[in-house]
């Protein structure tokens, strides 16, 4: 049997050019490594085991190349991404970097800098599209405030609404069949980002224009930073069927952006994420979207583009393991206590079923008294994540469990 523990191509880990190309630099410090060129990221990439590799547009296109010389690069990373058989499933446009974009891209108060930021993201889609990306990311980096009194919060939410109405229209025009992924994040490096969270932009979404082509890329650093839990996002975002993209790292809440190693702060919450992701039926790609740190050489970094994957696919295993472990399963089955005759009078409204319901009558306080032994499940699940339930325990802990019954 293929060692579970090995990256394959029907894992979907892909990563950012700008992730394994971290130089390491950060508002105190120089670069502590050379920025590693996108060719050589590919090949570290591909020997790390990853299927895709992601980029924006000026990760691998410097913003002011010529257009022989754009055509020369991409060219040469076709065959770079052919040569070590990966692909490049996302594409997004750096709408950040350049000193332009110091008070936004698509939320400016400069119709100039709107319209730039517009013209820069259709050339990126381009790209995108050229290079294969089924699904194209809008992170707002610079779109935001430290100032409230110099934007109209309210313009910014229609001015954003206009930019990716119009790119969906470009998109349909040109025959692309793109997805559009919007990542939210609460501050950083703006003091306040406008949509500082998913469910924000689910709720956006339904002001478009073109609503299903559009979904949420979730990043758990972002869910994190604003004190929230990553998996209950992912998972209304999967009820509402907009996961379209994922980024994992881990971060911890209150801190500055760490983009650390995918469960490397918070492996149970990795953990809870990364058993929905699997249990869900997700097919996305499983992108990393985080940097070594910066004591790291090169080599460092392959050890944590390699630490990402491993991680992911170890809780991947954990929850196997959770759907095989016969003690809790019985304590699932026991809390979840279903009532056919009730759900089926109260799944959906009738008058029927609501006469009914108000003639019922309950055991209010008997209902509250059971203990619902949660302090045994979660017991178990820390147990089996720290890798200490061995057989016998399960069974003798079973035991214990009917026993109480
Ligand atoms: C960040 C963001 C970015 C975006 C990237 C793709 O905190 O800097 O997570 O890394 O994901 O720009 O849009
Ligand atoms: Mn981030
Ligand atoms: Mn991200």
């Amino acid at each position: 049997m293929a060692d579970p523990l090995t990256p394959k191509p029907t894992d979907r880990f892909s990563f950012g050019l700008w992730t394994v190309g971290n130089p390491g630099r950060d508002p105190f410090g120089e670069p502590v490594r050379p920025r590693l060129d996108p060719l050589e990221a590919v090949e570290m990439l591909a020997e790390a085991g990853a299927w895709g590799v992601n980029l924006h547009d000026n990760d691998l296109v410097p913003i002011d190349a010529t257009a022989r010389e754009r055509d020369r690069i991409v060219k040469d990373f076709r065959q770079a991404c052919r040569d070590h058989g990966l692909v490049v499933p996302m594409a997004t446009t750096n709408l950040f970097t350049d000193p332009i974009f110091k008070d936004g891209a698509f939320t400016s108060n400069d119709g100039r800098v709107r319209a730039y930021a517009l013209q820069k993201t259709m050339r990126a889609i381009d790209l995108g599209v050229e290079l294969g990306a089924k699904v194209y990311v809008f992170w707002g980096g610079r779109e935001g405030t430290e100032v409230d009194a110099s934007k109209d919060a309210r313009d910014a939410c229609r001015r954003f609404r206009e930019a990716i109405d119009y790119l969906c229209a470009y998109c349909i025009d040109q025959g692309y069949s793109l997805r559009f992924a919007l990542e939210a994040k609460p501050n950083e490096p703006r003091a306040d980002i406008f949509f500082p969270t998913t469910g924000h932009y689910l709720a956006f979404i339904t002001t478009l224009a073109h609503p299903e082509m559009v979904g949420v890329n979730p990043e758990v650093a972002h869910e994190h930073m604003a004190g929230l839990n990553m998996h209950h996002a992912v998972a209304q975002a999967i009820d509402m069927g907009k996961l379209f993209h994922i980024d994992l790292n881990d971060q911890v809440p209150g801190r500055y952006d760490q983009d650390l190693r995918f469960g490397s702060a918070n492996p149970k919450a990795a953990f809870f994420l990364v058993r929905l992701l699997e249990e869900s039926g997700y097919e996305g790609p499983r992108h990393f979207d985080a940097h070594a740190y910066r004591t790291e050489d090169r080599d460092g970094v392959a050890e944590f583009a390699r630490g990402c994957m491993r991680t992911y696919l170890i809780l991947k295993e954990k929850a196997r393991e959770m759907r095989e472990d016969s003690e809790i399963q019985d304590l699932l089955a026991r809390i979840h206590r279903h009532q056919r005759d009730l759900e089926d009078l109260t799944r959906q409204y009738t008058k029927d079923r609501a006469r009914k319901l108000g003639e019922m009558s309950f055991d209010r306080k008997g209902l509250a008294e059971a203990g619902l032994e949660y302090e045994r499940l979660d017991q178990c699940v820390t147990e089996l994540l720290l890798g200490v339930r061995s057989k016998s325990s399960k069974a003798s802990a079973s035991g214990r469990a009917r026993g109480r019954r």
